[in-house]
């Protein structure tokens, strides 16, 4: 068994989310924060057997199509009290997935 970490768009979860459920995937959906861009995106955990990996990814990939946009990027500086962090715009690619796939030693329900 493996185990899919996807992080996604939030724009994307939704309909991604649905196209799991309906393809009989397990999902558990986690609000998450973007460490770059510190804006909200979605984590999803998605527990697979191995025959199923490849299907899943897929589904993943019809769904979550990526995008330019401009944002906000915050940049540490040195200050005086603790640390500031400066917003400077930057072209950046959003949507798409990025996945962790993760061997699963063992799956119970208790
Ligand atoms: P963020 O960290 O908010 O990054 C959002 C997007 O900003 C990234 O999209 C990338 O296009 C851009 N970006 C990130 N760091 C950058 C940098 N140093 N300079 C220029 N542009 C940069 P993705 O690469 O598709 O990542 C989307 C989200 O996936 C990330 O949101 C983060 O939450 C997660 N992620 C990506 N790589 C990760 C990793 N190695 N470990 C854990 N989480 C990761």
């Amino acid at each position: 068994m493996k185990l899919m970490i996807a992080i996604v768009q939030d724009e994307d979860a939704g309909r991604l989310l649905s196209r799991l459920m309906e393809s009989g995937f397990g999902v558990t959906k986690l609000a998450t924060t973007g460490g770059f861009l510190r804006a909200g995106n979605t984590t999803l955990l998605i527990g697979v057997e191995d025959e199923r990996l490849e299907e899943g990814l897929s589904v993943i990939e019809k769904v979550c199509k990526s995008r330019t946009q401009m944002s906000a990027a915050h940049t540490p500086m040195s200050a005086i009290n603790g640390t500031a962090y400066a917003a400077f715009p930057i072209e950046v690619t959003v949507g798409g997935a990025t996945v962790f796939v993760l061997s699963v030693d063992r799956f119970v329900k208790l």
